[in-house]
């Protein structure tokens, strides 16, 4: 049986980005599973069940290849369905698990802004990049204990998820000024922190943000200013524990230039790359639920955290293909 439109929805949601931000991705992706799992109308036998579970995973994890908390949370949510034997045991598993993945996940996102918001003296400037709402929750709770009293707010360019940084800040009541993601280097030597989100953390502590996020990072090493990321432990990748790259998103040149102008100037190329890598020498801390952490203690959250190992990842080499094995 086909899936349902909920879940092609959400689906579609992601792949144009109404639906962004890694942990609403990844919450998102959980709420497709439950929709799937509740909507179910094919044959009441668990290998059935499964078969169709693995085909709305597959269908989520193809929409954005950056972020881990995307394949993340479908293998938290699906993870369980390994050793059900009948299929209403195996539906509520995935109910259950959608839901306390979305609950930990906002859980995760309060008590890093508690963590984080302590990281930040009184009367600071904190810069920030894009639109992480994780970032955003440690700046508004540190405004509101009077520790920040500026933001200076990117436009990220081409897709300006600044502006959306913008109207939730303000909602905050946070001073924002916005400005160009060129001014940056310029206006630095007024900031006291650069706080940014992630979309994937390496085991050896590199941050996969939105593009950007390393010039920012540069321009405040430079400047002796701290770099903090605020980031859930499920964009923490247990690929990258067995060397593999994490995959660069490239959009259409369309968000970069207009199609007429595209049009007046063939054989011009426009890269779109999405996403950037900084290296962990470049952030003084990630700020998780776990703790505030360097970023070479990243291996660490990967392991003692969320319990991967050697053995496990093995299977996850290919997370699309190897669904069924995961799961299994
Ligand atoms: C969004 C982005 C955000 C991270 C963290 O990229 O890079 O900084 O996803 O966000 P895009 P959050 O707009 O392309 O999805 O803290 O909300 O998970």
């Amino acid at each position: 049986m086909g899936l349902p439109n909920s879940v092609l929805q959400i689906a579609s949601g992601i792949k144009t980005m109404k639906i962004r931000g890694a942990g609403r991705i990844a919450r998102s992706a959980a709420e497709a599973l439950k929709y799937a799992a509740l909507e179910y109308g094919g044959v009441r036998e668990v290998s059935e069940f499964k078969k169709y579970m693995v085909e709305a995973g597959k269908l989520l994890i193809s929409t954005r290849p950056t972020a881990v908390s995307l394949p993340n949370a479908v293998i938290f949510v699906l993870r369980n369905l390994r050793g059900v034997s009948n299929y209403e045991e195996a539906r509520e598993s995935v109910v259950k698990a959608a839901d306390a993945f979305i609950k930990n996940s906002e859980e995760a996102v309060k008590r890093i802004s508690e963590y984080g918001a302590k990281r930040i003296k009184e009367g600071s400037v904190v810069l920030t990049h894009c639109h992480s709402s994780t970032a955003v929750e440690v700046i508004a709770r540190a405004y509101s204990e009077g520790r920040v009293v500026k933001v200076y707010n990117t436009e990220t360019r081409p897709f300006l998820q600044g502006r959306i940084t913008f109207t939730h800040l303000r909602k905050y009541g946070v001073p924002v000024v916005q400005i160009p993601d060129s001014a940056v280097r310029y206006i630095m030597h007024e900031v006291d922190y650069v706080v940014v989100g992630a979309d994937t953390i390496t085991s050896n502590g590199a941050v996969v943000n939105k593009i950007g996020t390393s010039q920012v990072a540069l321009a405040a090493k430079e400047a002796r200013v701290r770099v903090y990321v605020a980031a859930e432990s499920y964009k923490f990748s247990p690929l990258t524990l067995i060397g593999e790259l994490v995959k660069i998103e490239y959009r259409d040149p369309e968000e970069v230039v207009p199609r007429d102008w595209l049009d007046k100037h063939p054989g011009v190329r426009v890269l779109n790359p999405v996403f950037d890598v900084t290296p962990p020498d470049y952030i003084d801390a990630i700020i998780t639920e776990y703790g505030v952490l360097p970023p070479q203690a990243s291996i660490l959250i990967l392991i003692d955290k969320l319990g991967w190992t050697l053995e496990s990842i093995k299977y996850s080499e290919n997370i699309v293909e190897n669904l069924e094995k995961i799961i299994e």
